[in-house]
């Protein structure tokens, strides 16, 4: 199915590729923060039970939507939809330079190398509205930042993610660009599409059974890294797509919105946006 091929896929990456991102996890946690943070989750869980007297037959059936998960893979999607927004808010509070948003559960290590100006791979006839992305990567101070790379990643036309779904090949839509020698970067890509979490899966029935809507508006993943910055996770959203503030991993803002406008050569658009990165 849709569910399992995506959900296994980013189970494997999430285990392999998230360490080289963001490190070893959290290693030893103090006793008090584990009682603290475990306790309160669970304690929220106790008081939905107790509070809409939840039945055997629906704890019955929670069970296995869990076991269903783990089967399908789903764990970074369902953590990484309803989940990781809250987590990135908390690290954005201490953060400076350009809003970010969250990771979500498509990134892969190790993609194609490129140098601005840079076409991402794709097919022959690859779908889509052929977009400009191009900017600067600074620094708080303003300085333009050196060796500055953005790796970029988002779906194709009709919504999918190469690595995650049958149709595209391996690595298209994907990369990781070098800046030139002051921060600046001009990347060809295709328009990306609005994306659905997989239905068939345990994540978007529970989405679909609650009557919430399955969608996130169409996007464009950016890591933007340079030497002695905090890498800058976000997403890039459009102007006027419907799914805008009714995303289901609750991860667009205002800030991220882009308005291509047309270049005169055929039907391609183009958007400038500059990062701003913060030093450590
Ligand atoms: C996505 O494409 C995505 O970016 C996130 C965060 C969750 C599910 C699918
Ligand atoms: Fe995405």
């Amino acid at each position: 199915s849709d569910a399992v091929t995506a959900g296994s896929h980013a189970t494997e990456s999430a285990r392999a590729g998230l360490s080289n991102l963001r490190g070893q996890g959290a290693g030893q946690v103090d006793q008090q923060r584990v009682a603290a943070v475990v306790g309160a989750a669970l304690e929220g869980i106790r008081a939905a039970i107790r509070d809409h007297r939840v039945t055997y037959e629906e704890f019955d059936a929670f069970k296995q939507w869990l076991i269903a998960v783990s089967d399908t893979g789903e764990w970074p999607l369902f953590l990484d939809v309803y989940l990781e927004f809250e987590v990135e808010k908390v690290a954005a509070q201490t953060q400076q330079g350009s809003v970010g948003t969250i990771l979500g559960p498509f990134w892969l290590d190790g993609q194609a190398r490129l140098t601005s100006p840079a076409t991402l791979p794709m097919r022959d006839d690859e779908p889509g509205t052929p977009m400009i992305l191009a900017g600067q990567v600074t620094s708080t101070d303003g300085t333009p930042l050196r060796g500055a790379t953005v790796d970029i990643w988002h779906t194709d036309d009709e919504g999918w993610y190469s690595g995650f779904a049958a149709k595209p090949p391996a690595g298209n839509l994907r990369g990781v660009v070098a800046c030139d020698d002051e921060g600046r970067f001009e990347i060809h890509t295709r328009r990306p599409a609005p994306y659905t979490i997989p239905l068939d899966g345990p994540t978007g029935q529970m989405t679909q059974a609650a009557g919430w809507s399955p969608w996130r508006p169409a996007h464009i993943h950016l890591l933007v890294a340079a030497p002695g910055h905090r890498t800058l996770t976000s997403q890039l959203f459009f102007t006027g797509d419907p799914y805008l503030g009714n995303d289901v991993a609750s991860a667009d803002k205002p800030e991220l919105t882009l308005d291509p406008q047309p270049t005169g050569h055929g039907d391609e658009v183009r958007s400038d946006r500059d990062f701003v990165l913060e030093p450590g």
